[in-house]
């Protein structure tokens, strides 16, 4: 039986938008709460202790974290080399350059030689010797096109079919691998990928269009005792024999995760007969105050008392309110702010809702879903000004939810209460401007 300690996702060194500056540092206090929070994971694998810790990939936001970040996730692994227990490093999609072989962020643990270190990023079987006996992990890194076709391969095709030709072609290259294994031996699978039937979350934003789904009976299969994966940041079982996990993120990303529960998987594996528990990890809460005060005879104190129904102490909290232009004098931004300071931090949208804006386009009002075509399609037919420019929009939208190699997270998901630039004669901005928010 092998221990084993299975974590991913650890995106350290994003969401600083939802941290602040540690005076006593001079560091962001959520790479202080990342920082944390995986030295918890390296706690627990050397309490107890772990005979391997396996990392699902995506260590940073990208392939060139600074090194203030690259450090502190540095010294946490180290921890685990120090304690020789055997870690390999899978690589996930933000590890990895977007042009080119090679190089990802991870692979300075091949090259400096890290005792017990095994990057992960490519296709390859590592058998291990851990403290209860030997271990064979296949290492699965993300696939990109380029990854396993060339250029005039995919020429002419449509992005199904290349997801098709990259199926075949890793259904082929894992067979080889499943074939050279030793049958005696526990084998686990270590895969960054989407499967197809998982559950998505932030993820979905973060990367926009680059992958594929493989699909479940690819991996569900009997040569596996443990089937430990990366990449979705929710945490969920796919599978029960063997068992296929996704850990999910190690903390909160964005607001998108805000009800997830966020922990590490604990994998006792044996052959046919691997045990898996998720165990919880103390994270900072993220909070959404939500409230509609356009009917309120007292916006003010209605606002008050919503904030005062929650406990914001250490929270990320952002304050979402509704308001009519006439509202606006009613509400005093001092008050807010010191409703809010017990929050670790806090943003306010506030947003005037007026008669204007709702009969311009039900069709986007907020009862409605439409897909992101949609939507756009029925914005262009309400801005006769852009009739030329239509055609080429709805043409570059496709385009980019269809293939493009789009990084969403340099955007802020959320607005700033503090962001944009404010256009003169909006009546909409003239009254945000009166509650300095822009
Ligand atoms: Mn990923």
């Amino acid at each position: 039986m092998i221990s084993v300690l299975h974590l991913s996702d650890i995106h350290m060194g994003s969401g600083f938008a939802h941290g602040c500056l540690n005076p006593e540092t001079g560091m962001n206090t959520r790479l202080e709460d990342f920082v944390a929070t995986l030295g918890r994971c390296v706690d627990r694998a050397i309490a107890s202790p772990a005979d391997l810790v396996l990392f699902g990939g995506d260590a940073f936001p990208d392939a060139t974290p600074p090194p203030l970040v690259q450090q502190a996730f540095a010294s946490q692994f180290r921890r685990l080399a120090d304690a020789n227990i055997p870690t390999v490093l899978l690589v996930g999609n933000h590890d990895q350059y977007a042009q080119g072989q090679g190089g990802a962020s991870l692979c300075i643990y091949r090259t400096l030689g890290v005792p017990g270190v095994i990057v992960g990023d490519r296709l390859e079987t590592h058998t291990i010797q851990t403290a209860n006996g030997p271990v064979q992990v296949i290492t699965l890194p993300w696939l990109t096109p380029s990854t396993l076709l060339t250029r005039p391969e995919m020429e002419g095709l449509s992005m199904a079919e290349v997801s098709q030709q990259l199926l075949d072609r890793l259904r082929v290259a894992l067979e080889g691998e499943i074939r050279r294994l030793d049958p005696t031996v526990p084998t686990i699978l270590l895969a960054h990928l989407m499967t197809d039937t998982a559950t998505f979350g932030a993820e979905r934003f973060l990367a926009v269009g680059r992958g594929f789904n493989v699909p479940m009976a690819l991996l569900a299969r009997p040569c596996f005792d443990y089937v430990a994966l990366g990449h979705v940041h929710r945490y969920q079982v796919l599978c029960e024999s063997p068992p296929v996990v996704y850990p999910g993120s190690i903390e909160r990303v964005d607001f998108s995760e805000a009800d997830e529960a966020k922990g590490y998987v604990w994998a006792t594996v044996k052959k046919q007969a691997t045990q898996v528990e998720f165990c919880p990890l103390p994270v900072r809460p993220f909070l959404t105050v939500t409230v509609d005060l356009t009917a309120a005879d007292e916006p003010q104190a209605k606002l008050l008392r919503a904030i005062a129904k929650h406990d914001l102490s250490d929270a990320v909290v952002r304050l979402l309110y509704s308001l009519r232009p006439d509202q606006v004098d009613g509400v005093d931004n001092a008050a807010i702010f010191a409703a809010l300071a017990t929050a670790h931090t806090y943003t306010i949208h506030p947003q005037i809702v007026t008669q204007k804006s709702r009969s311009r386009l039900p069709e986007l009002a907020p009862g409605n879903s439409l897909d992101p075509l949609e939507a756009l399609q029925t914005y262009l037919n309400n801005r006769e000004d852009l009739a030329e420019l239509a055609t080429d929009m709805v043409a570059a939208a496709q385009a980019l939810i269809a293939d493009a190699p789009v990084e969403l997270e340099a955007a802020s998901p959320q607005p700033q209460a503090d962001e944009g630039a404010p256009r003169a004669a909006d009546p909409e901005d003239e009254a945000l401007r009166q509650l300095r928010l822009l």
